[in-house]
């Protein structure tokens, strides 16, 4: 396949033997190094990652490697400059290892983005190569996302409705979601489609040995061999667990993937499908 020089694809020439490819632009090189750790520092091992990390700074041609300056228009903080964010996305495109026509998917972690979610981590899973670029301070100047966003994919993505002092964290988050989906990260397959927010529910209680500890006993139920009442008790808990901490994802579930079991545990605790097709609580009693 032949991709133009302005094509918004991302080419596969830069996806090494399968593996994601990974570049983060920071001022905090190190705030990146727990990316050697674990679950992540055992996919670059294997070659299921292939992770850089860059300094800023090293784009900057001033002798105090200026990085920001004040706001036009005035207010309070400093901005991220163009100038060294422009050479270091230049500098990105022009690695040969990534091929000549390769663009990466350019994530802006800022508190402004779009919300980050599993299903937003399995779309970026499926990318040959993702380029991270972290904000300090107000953030980075809008011509530099607007220039990128002409030859490549820009996603602003935030984390949830708080402010961090920086990306760098968020890039943490985002890189550890989407490792552990690709194959071979993760030696138990199962174990992903068990998992919170899979299904659009969260995880049901797990318990290990001691059957007995302290005067807490395992719920009978998971030591009685009958696998048909475990699943049932497990999503029972699960339904139980959403309703409780998270209504909006039971109001968010499809009727349809659910069994007789589901809806008579949801009208057990005055939640049943209304004319919108969704779940709903039962309409508080009116009284005058
Ligand atoms: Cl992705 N970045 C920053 N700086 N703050 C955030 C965030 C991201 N998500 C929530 N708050």
């Amino acid at each position: 396949m032949r991709t133009t020089a302005l094509a918004k694809t991302t080419a596969t020439t830069c996806r090494a033997s399968d593996g994601v490819r990974i570049d983060v632009v920071t001022i905090f090189p190190e705030y990146l190094d727990p990316l050697r750790l674990s679950l992540i520092g055992k996919a670059r091992e294997g070659g299921l990652l292939d992770v850089h990390v860059h300094d800023l700074r090293e784009h900057t041609t001033d002798r105090h490697r200026t990085v920001d300056d004040t706001p036009y228009g005035g207010g309070a903080g400093m901005v991220l400059g163009p100038a060294a964010w422009g050479a270091a996305l230049d500098a990105l495109l022009a690695d040969p290892a990534a091929g000549p026509a390769a663009r990466p998917r350019l994530i802006v972690p800022t508190p402004g983005g779009r919300p980050f979610t599993q299903a937003y981590a399995t779309e970026l899973g499926a990318e040959p190569w993702l380029a991270f670029a972290c904000g300090r301070y107000e953030g980075i100047d809008r011509r530099v996302l607007d220039e990128a966003a002409e030859i490549m994919a820009v996603d602003e993505v935030s984390l949830g409705d708080y402010v961090l002092g920086g990306g760098e964290v968020a890039v943490l988050v985002i890189v550890e979601a989407v490792a552990r989906l690709l194959p071979g990260v993760i030696g138990n397959v199962e174990s992903l489609t068990e998992e919170s927010h899979t299904a659009g529910l969260l995880e049901y209680p797990v318990y290990t040995k001691p059957a007995q500890w302290r005067g807490r006993d395992v719920p009978a139920v998971l030591l009685s061999g009958n696998h048909g009442a475990i699943a049932r008790w497990r999503r029972d808990e699960s339904l139980l667990r959403t309703l409780r901490v998270r209504p909006d994802l039971i109001h968010a579930l499809d009727p349809g993937g659910c069994d007789r079991a589901d809806l008579a545990l949801l009208a057990s605790q005055g939640w049943t499908v209304g004319a919108d097709g969704r779940f709903s609580p039962a309409e508080p009693a009116v009284s005058d």
